[in-house]
C-alpha cells in the first residue's frame, strides 16, 4: 500500500474562517485524503491552529483576553467547526504546542551551526504612542510593489510580495492609528535564503509536474528584482517561541520571539508528533524522516496562492539548509481566490459567510458540494447565493437525490424493501455499464490529479447517467408488462445508488454514509470492475428507504441568506 501524507496549510488563530479559507486549503486536502482512503492507501492527514504572530495577539486583546487562554479557546471552537465540516484529520494539532517549540528551536540551531543564520542590527519601526515595536501586522501602509493601500508589514495580500514593514510607503500603527513612527536600531536574526537560491530553484525547477500557479509564483520570487531575499525570523513580540539555538539560550536575543512563518510549517512535523502524543499513532520518523522509512511517503501539501512562496522558498530553506533527512514535500497544489458576491470575502468587515454561519444555514454536504465544484483552480471563483442555489437544487436534489427517492420508493411499491429478482441485462444496461466504465477510470484519474472542479464534473456525470437511464428505461411502464425486466432495472438501480455511495463519499461524506446504512453495507470498497461492481447487491438483499437526501433551497431562503451576510456579523 503507497503512503500518502497530506498537509493543509494551517489556519490563523484569530477567529473563523470564512468559507473562502475553507476551499483554498482544508476542503480540497480532506478530499484527496478521503478519496486516497477510498481506494486502500495509508493515509496521515495533519492539520493544526497557527497560533503565533501578530494576528494572534491583535485578536487576544481585541477579544480582551491572555493569548494564551484566547488561543486555547479558539483552538476549540475551530476544531468543532472543522469536524461540522467534516474534515478527516488524523491529527489537529496546535503551532504553539511543546513540540513545535522544540522543533523550531532546533531548526534554528542546526541552521546556525550550518552557518544560514545570520545576526542583522537593524532599524525597526517603534511607535513612540504604542510604545513598542510594529512587526508584521501592526503596521499597514502601500505596497511599494503594486501600490495596494492595505499593505501588512510581512506580506502584501495583493500581490502576495512578501515585505519587511519598512518597506512600507506612509505606513501607520493598526493598534492606534498613529503615523509618528520612527526607526529604532534593534538586533535580528535572518536566515540567508539567498545562498541557497540555487539549490531551491534547482528543486522546483525539478517538479515539473506541479500546478503552473504553484510555479509561477514561485518563479517570480525566485527570479523577480533582486531574487531570492534573506528573511528576518525574528520578531519583537511577547506571545511566540522564545529565540533559542535548540535547548541553549541565544545571547543578544532576549526577549524576542521566533516569527510566525518560521515556525508555522515546522508545525507540520510537530504535528505528526502530537499525533503520537495523543496515542493515535506510533511512529511519526516513518512520515517524516527520510531515513527512518519517509523516502517512501508521497507528501503533498494544499494552500492558498498567498501561502505558495513560505512554502516554495522559505520552508524548503529551512529543511534543506539543516542538511538533515527530514522528508521534503513532493506536491504542491495552490488555489486562487473564491470571491464573495461580487466583492472579496473579508473577515475584517465580516462580508460573506463564515464557517460557522454556514452550518447553522445548512448540512455541511451542501457547502462541500458547491466549494468542490467551484473550487478556485484555474482563475479566481465567485461565491453567489444565485449560483449555490441553482447548483444545489439541480446537482444535489434534482440529479442524486431525485434518483435515490425514485428508485427506493418504486422498488419498496413493487417488491418490497429488498433488492427484486429476475430479468436479465439488455442493450440499455450493457450500455450504461461500459459508459460508467469509462467515466470511473475517468474520474479516478482526475482525483489521482487533484482536479477538483473537473473530478466534480466527472461525478456528476456519473449521477446523471444514472437518472438518464431510469428515465428512458421507466420500470414504472415496463412492470405492467414484464414485472422481471422491470426488477432488473430496479436491481441495477440499487447498484448504482450503491456506487455512488462509495464514489461520492470524498465529496459529501455525510449523504455517502446515509446511502450506505440505508443499503445495510458493512464495507464498501473502491469499484474495481464495473461489471462486478454493479451487481454487487443482489437479489434479495434487504435495504430501507432513505430519507430525502437533499432538499431544494427556496428563493425566499435565497434572499433572505443574501441580504443577511452582506455585512457586518454580529
Ligand atoms: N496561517 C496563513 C493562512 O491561514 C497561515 C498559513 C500557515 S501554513 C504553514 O492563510
Ligand atoms: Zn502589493
Amino acid at each position: 500500500m503507497a503512503r500518502h501524507l497530506i498537509t493543509s496549510a494551517i489556519p490563523y488563530i484569530n477567529g473563523i474562517k470564512h468559507l473562502g479559507n475553507l476551499v483554498g486549503s482544508q476542503l480540497p486536502a480532506d478530499l484527496y485524503a478521503r478519496y486516497l482512503r477510498g481506494r486502500g492507501n495509508e493515509v496521515l492527514f495533519l492539520c493544526a491552529t497557527d497560533e503565533h504572530g501578530t494576528p494572534a495577539e491583535l485578536a487576544a486583546a481585541k477579544a480582551g483576553k491572555p493569548v494564551a487562554e484566547y488561543c486555547a479557546e479558539m483552538h476549540e471552537v475551530q476544531a468543532g467547526i472543522a469536524e461540522g465540516f467534516r474534515l478527516s484529520f488524523d491529527h489537529f494539532g496546535r503551532s504553539s504546542s511543546a513540540r513545535n517549540h522544540a522543533l523550531t528551536q532546533h531548526f534554528a540551531g542546526v541552521l546556525a551551526e550550518k552557518g544560514l543564520i545570520r545576526e542583522v542590527s537593524e532599524t525597526q519601526m517603534y511607535s513612540p504612542t504604542d510604545g513598542r515595536y510594529l512587526p508584521d501586522r501592526y503596521i499597514e501602509g502601500t505596497c511599494p510593489n503594486c501600490g495596494f493601500d492595505s499593505a501588512r508589514g510581512d506580506q502584501c495580500d495583493n500581490c502576495t510580495k512578501q515585505l519587511d514593514p519598512v518597506d512600507l510607503i506612509n505606513p501607520h500603527s493598526t493598534i492606534s492609528g498613529a503615523t509618528d513612527l520612527e526607526m529604532r536600531e534593534t538586533k535580528h536574526l535572518y536566515l540567508c535564503q539567498s545562498v541557497m537560491k540555487a539549490e531551491i530553484e534547482a528543486w522546483i525547477d525539478s517538479k515539473t509536474d506541479w500546478p503552473v500557479l504553484t510555479t509561477s509564483i514561485a518563479k517570480k520570487w525566485l527570479n523577480d528584482g533582486d531574487g531570492l531575499q534573506d528573511r528576518g525570523i525574528t520578531r519583537d513580540l511577547d506571545w511566540g517561541i522564545p529565540v533559542k539555538k535548540g535547548d541553549a539560550d541565544w545571547p543578544g536575543m532576549e526577549g524576542k520571539v521566533f516569527y510566525v512563518w518560521f515556525d508555522a510549517p515546522i508545525e507540520y512535523i510537530a504535528c505528526a508528533q502530537e499525533w503520537v502524543d495523543a496515542g493515535k499513532g506510533e511512529d511519526w520518523a516513518r512520515w517524516w524522516r527520510t531515513d527512518k522509512g519517509a523516502q517512501d511517503v508521497t507528501y503533498t501539501q494544499f494552500m492558498g496562492k498567498d501561502n505558495v512562496p513560505f512554502h516554495t522558498l522559505t520552508f524548503p530553506a529551512t529543511i534543506l539548509g539543516s542538511g538533515e533527512p527530514w522528508k521534503l514535500v513532493d506536491y504542491i497544489k495552490s488555489f486562487n481566490y473564491l470571491n464573495y458576491e461580487g466583492g472579496q470575502f473579508s473577515t475584517s468587515r465580516g462580508r460573506g459567510v463564515f464557517m460557522d454561519q454556514a452550518l447553522e444555514v445548512l448540512p455541511s454536504d451542501y457547502w462541500r458540494w458547491w466549494l468542490l465544484s467551484h473550487a478556485p483552480e484555474s482563475s479566481d471563483a465567485e461565491f453567489t447565493w444565485e449560483n449555490f442555489q441553482a447548483s444545489v437544487n439541480k446537482d444535489l436534489a434534482d440529479v442524486l437525490g431525485n434518483f435515490v427517492s425514485r428508485v427506493t420508493k418504486f422498488c419498496r411499491s413493487k417488491f418490497g424493501e429488498v433488492v427484486p429478482e429476475g430479468g436479465a441485462h439488455g442493450a440499455a444496461e450493457e450500455a450504461l455499464i461500459a459508459e460508467l466504465s469509462d467515466r470511473v477510470r475517468r474520474y479516478e484519474t482526475l482525483m489521482d490529479a487533484m482536479e477538483v472542479r473537473k473530478s466534480a464534473q466527472e461525478l456528476r456525470a456519473i449521477w446523471a447517467a444514472g437518472n438518464e437511464y431510469l428515465q428512458s428505461a421507466a420500470p414504472w411502464a415496463v412492470f405492467k408488462e414484464d414485472p422481471a425486466q422491470a426488477a432488473a432495472i430496479v436491481r441495477l438501480s440499487l447498484n448504482l445508488i450503491r456506487l455512488y455511495a462509495v464514489l461520492s463519499a470524498p465529496f459529501i461524506p455525510d449523504t455517502a454514509a446515509v446511502l450506505k446504512e440505508a443499503l445495510k453495507l458493512d464495507g464498501l470498497d473502491w469499484p474495481g470492475d464495473l461489471p462486478e461492481a454493479l451487481s454487487a447487491l443482489s437479489a434479495g438483499a434487504e435495504f430501507s428507504v432513505p430519507e430525502n437526501l437533499f432538499r431544494k433551497i427556496t428563493d425566499e431562503e435565497r434572499e433572505d441568506w443574501q441580504k443577511r451576510f452582506s455585512g457586518k456579523r454580529d
